[in-house]
């Protein structure tokens, strides 16, 4: 059996705030928050977290008592719970990356906040294979404390609507390579699967690399070959986004 070495490139946020147009998305700006909601179609987690991110945006992270209060004036003002009496929608909050391990895919942050609706997070499993790993926030104007803007995980399958904004976080990190005007880090000397290997990234503001042309390619060659790392390993195996 062949021994593969999965490693993985780390890529630096360039400024690619694309602002939403044409959308059927109801938007506000609260405590200097700014959120956006599907309130009117469903996705899948996986899906939900593509379109934040193809318009510079990510799913929400709800870290605090104060972030829960701001979403939930957001939603008092888009009038949503007013026609709806119960509210389901995704965050970024999974454990993919480990069981029970749930993290804010959107900063890399562990789930330090204790918000889960009652007997959450479950893992429910609807069949043997597999469990529940991404986070809805929940409200249902007959459930009092429980379902009350709380946490429930739910599978990633499941189509939901969906809460996203943007962040204003960059951490440094210290070493790295500047190639054809992207920042490049390389995870040289440690692995980790893709979930953890995102929120490794998110958690320092950075992203898993994108390579959408030759050019970019080329950027990413120069930089593992500067590194020195192809010189003494045959094979290379690493993460893109
Ligand atoms: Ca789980
Ligand atoms: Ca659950």
């Amino acid at each position: 059996m062949t021994k593969l070495r999965t490693m993985f490139l780390l890529l630096v946020l360039t400024a690619l705030q694309l602002s939403a147009q044409g959308d059927d998305t109801t938007f506000g700006v609260f405590r200097q928050k700014e959120y956006y909601f599907s309130n009117s179609f469903k996705l899948n987690w996986f899906k939900a977290v593509e379109y934040c991110r193809s318009r510079g945006m990510f799913l929400l992270s709800v870290r605090n008592a104060e972030e829960r209060e701001a979403i939930i004036e957001y939603l008092d003002s888009t009038g949503y719970t007013k026609t709806h009496k119960s509210l389901m929608a995704w965050m970024s909050a999974n454990d993919l990356g480990e069981e029970g391990e749930f993290h804010w895919a959107s900063t890399g942050e562990r789930v330090n906040y204790q918000n889960w609706s009652e007997t959450e997070p479950n893992d429910y499993k609807i069949d043997d294979c597999t469990g529940e790993d991404c986070a809805i926030l929940e409200y249902w104007s007959e459930g009092g404390a429980n379902y009350n803007y709380t946490f429930n995980d739910r599978s990633c399958a499941r189509e939901y609507l969906f809460i996203f904004g943007f962040i204003s976080t960059q951490k440094d990190i210290n070493t790295f390579g500047i190639f054809r005007e992207k920042s490049y880090y390389f995870g040289n000397t440690f692995k980790l699967n893709w979930f953890k290997a995102v929120e490794y990234c998110r958690s320092r503001g950075m992203f898993l690399v994108s390579i959408n042309n030759d050019e970019q390619l080329n950027g990413v060659i120069e930089h593992i070959e500067k590194s020195g790392y192809t010189k003494t390993h045959d094979v290379l195996h690493m993460w893109t986004s």
